[in-house]
């Protein structure tokens, strides 16, 4: 599996499992969600019958409604066997645990999701910004672009081939990378600079999104792409 289409796969994966119950899901959602179906709906792509199904599922998997970093770490880790995952999962979750609470509740997961399946091209855009800018101070840096970058390679791990790329090789990548998107050259990226750089990419290429590839052995790491695509 490519190493950024297992946002989608581990978030989805969740809502697949489980939808064949009989429970009154209306009153299942009330119970536990803070808000009305009706509010989650008119916030999202989901319809609210959708919604349920969705809940049902995320209340088989986790049913105290909540998911709590390791377990989200566990699940991550069960798709890339061969790495290590925890840190890069880590970074994912900090997206979706943006109020910092420490834990993800179904609302987090649901926009994440709904962005992430159905969301325009500047929703996602600004979703995998947010993946890159650790500190959410608005600003990519080249050492946050380089953490999220090898922590992609550590969760492909030690068993690819050939080997994960040196220090430098990645340095070299983040460098190449911010000439194309650090458009003003003050040494750290918009989200203004990321959006624009994305969506030019993406008309002269013909592909939906492009950005901040890590060639690896031929193997790219399409870090846009493989949100967007689909
Ligand atoms: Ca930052
Ligand atoms: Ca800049």
């Amino acid at each position: 599996m490519n190493a950024l289409s297992s946002i989608r796969s581990v978030i989805t994966s969740l809502s697949r499992k489980g939808s064949d119950g009989g429970e009154d899901d209306m009153a299942v959602v009330n119970r536990y969600a803070p808000v009305s179906l009706q509010d989650l709906a008119s916030r999202t792509h989901y319809s609210p019958q959708e919604i349920q199904l969705i809940y049902r599922a995320f209340k088989n998997d986790c049913p105290t409604a909540i998911i709590y970093e390791d377990k989200f770490k566990e699940l991550y880790s069960y798709y890339f066997p061969l790495g290590d995952a925890r840190t890069f999962a880590g970074y994912i979750f900090s997206v979706l645990d943006h109020d910092r609470t420490g834990c993800i509740n179904f609302e987090q997961f649901l926009m994440a999701m709904s962005i992430l399946t159905r969301g325009e091209l500047t929703e996602k855009l600004r979703w995998i910004f947010n993946l890159y800018d650790l500190n959410a101070d608005g600003r990519i840096t080249p050492d946050e672009l380089k953490a999220v970058v090898s922590a992609v390679h550590e969760m492909l791990g030690n068993h690819t081939t050939p080997l994960p790329p040196s220090e430098d090789t990645i340095k070299a990548q983040v460098a190449r990378i911010f000439q194309k998107m650090d458009r003003n050259g003050d040494g750290v990226i918009t989200l203004d600079e990321f959006t624009k750089s994305c969506l030019e990419k993406s008309k002269s290429n013909g592909k939906r999104g492009f950005m901040l590839t890590t060639s690896h052995g031929g193997r790219g790491i399409n870090i846009s792409q493989t949100v967007l695509d689909g």
